[in-house]
Order: structure tokens, then C-alpha cells, then sequence
């Protein structure tokens, strides 16, 4: 986004924001593996941890879960965002709520990498059917395994491409557990937005934030305008930031910054 852009006050990160401070306290990030009765196997997943969390006993934390894009899995966010940098930053400067952040593999099926054709009609099924498997079977163990909230207004779904479709679609369908949903540059998975908001009044009570974000270079635009444009005739509050840029890391790393530090 340059400077003249009229939203680059209000959304974009400052200077610095993705790139590693020294002399700060860091959380940690780790692979975890859970067991999926949506797909029948064990899958992996990605954890982010805060400064301090081991030590905090008595402090609870609640969790956003950050989805990927078409090409990626579990580690996309952790190779090419480095959220844990943007993270610690935004804590080093007491701009974060005690969170966790999960990084999922939204691919929910038995070869879950990105292999192949991943436009194949079985792997863009299984960005749906990951909806189940994120309900029953991630969030339980994450509720399982970690010391964290588990009413709607401490969990989150946020994700890029692919994976905002999947924030809009699962996050909007499942309102009694997400009060917050991002989407940064969603793909053409994002369902009509008269599905996706069917009774807009109440969408509009039960949300705490609805972020959206894509660079107006972006060829998968008219997914994010014809999404804001519903949201915005029928009254249902939301943040729309329209960036300069491509569908690329720039807007998901800004996303993650912008999203993360309103939330909780
Ligand atoms: C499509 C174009 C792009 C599509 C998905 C994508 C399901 C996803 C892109 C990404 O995740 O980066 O037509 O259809």
C-alpha cells in the first residue's frame, strides 16, 4: 500500500512490524499432531505460544486459528509469514490479548500436502470438509491440551486465500463459536454472500469483528467486493481494507498484523 492510498493510515503496519527485534521475549512454535475422526487419521497442525505462556500458570489464553492458502498446509504461514516475528513484535509492544495461535492444515483428507494438482476436485472437497474437522476434532484437543477460552468471544478464524473462504464460510456458519472472522484476500471457495449471511440483523449482533482484506491488484478481487458490498447494504459492520498490492504476503502478513491486534 503507498502512502496516498486513503486507507494506508488505518491499515498498514508500521515500518519494521514483520522483521526480527532484538532483545524481546519470544513465544514459541511447535507441530502438534491430533487425532481426526473427520478424516480417520492423526493430522498435524502448528501451535504459536506467547512469551511466557509456560510460565503463567493461572493466566488463560484465548485462540485464533490462522488458515492457508491453495498451495500451502500447515507450515505455509510458518515458512512464508513468519507470524511468530509479527507476533512477538506486536507483544514486545503490548499490542496483543493472551492468545495461541493454531495453524492448521485445512485440507482435511488422508495425502493432506500440497501435492499434485491442487485444484483437483478431491482436495478442494477436503477445504470443506475440513469444517468438521476443525469443529470436532482440532478444537476439542486444542481445549484438551491447552490452558485456553472456550466461549465464541475467545475464538477466532482468520486465514488468506483459500483459507479466508474457508474464516467466511465456517466462521459465519458457526456464529455460536466465532465472534471474531478475518479473511484476507478469500478465494472463490467463499460461499454467495446471501448464503454466507443469510439474516443479516443477527450476524450483525453476534459479530465482534469482521475483517476483510485484498490488494486491488488481486485477480480473485471480486470474491472481497461482492462480499463487502452485501455486508454493506445490509447494514452488517465490518472492516474493508482495499490494499495495494497482489495476492501475495504483503496483505496476509499486514492481515495477520491488523487483524490480531484488534481481536480479544
Ligand atoms: C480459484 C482460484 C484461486 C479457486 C481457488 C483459488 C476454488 C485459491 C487460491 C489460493 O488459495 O491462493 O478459482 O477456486
Amino acid at each position: 500500500m503507498n502512502e496516498s492510498h486513503p486507507n494506508y493510515k488505518m491499515h498498514t503496519a508500521p515500518a519494521g512490524y514483520d522483521k526480527e527485534r532484538e532483545g524481546i521475549a519470544r513465544g514459541a512454535i511447535h507441530t502438534i499432531e491430533y487425532p481426526s475422526t473427520t478424516v480417520g487419521n492423526t493430522r498435524k497442525a502448528m501451535v504459536y505460544m506467547p512469551p511466557g505462556y509456560s510460565a503463567s500458570a493461572g493466566q488463560e489464553y484465548s485462540v485464533l486459528y490462522l488458515l492457508h492458502g491453495i498451495g500451502g498446509d500447515e507450515m505455509e504461514w510458518y515458512n512464508h509469514g513468519r507470524p511468530q516475528i509479527i507476533l512477538d513484535n506486536l507483544y514486545a509492544d503490548q499490542m496483543l490479548k493472551p492468545m495461541i495461535v493454531v495453524l492448521p492444515n485445512g485440507r482435511a483428507m488422508l495425502n493432506d500436502r500440497a501435492e499434485g494438482d491442487t485444484f483437483a476436485p478431491d482436495k478442494l472437497q477436503a477445504f470443506e470438509t475440513f469444517e468438521s474437522d476443525l469443529l470436532y476434532d482440532l478444537i476439542p484437543y486444542i481445549e484438551a491440551n491447552y490452558r485456553v477460552l472456550t466461549d465464541r468471544t475467545h475464538r477466532a478464524i482468520a486465514g488468506l486465500s483459500m483459507g479466508g473462504g474457508q474464516s467466511l464460510n465456517i466462521g459465519l456458519n458457526n456464529l455460536d463459536r466465532f465472534a471474531w472472522i478475518g479473511a484476507f484476500s478469500p478465494a472463490p471457495n467463499t460461499k454467495l454472500p446471501e448464503l454466507l449471511v443469510p439474516e443479516p440483523q443477527k450476524t450483525a449482533e453476534l459479530l465482534s469483528l469482521l475483517w476483510l482484506s485484498c490488494g486491488d491488484l488481486d485477480s480473485l478481487k471480486h470474491v472481497s467486493d461482492r462480499t463487502h458490498a452485501y455486508l454493506a447494504q445490509h447494514a452488517v459492520p465490518h472492516i474493508w481494507a482495499e490494499e495495494n498490492g497482489g495476492h501475495d504476503w504483503p496483505i496476509w502478513k499486514n492481515g495477520l498484523y491488523q487483524f490480531s491486534r484488534r481481536i480479544f
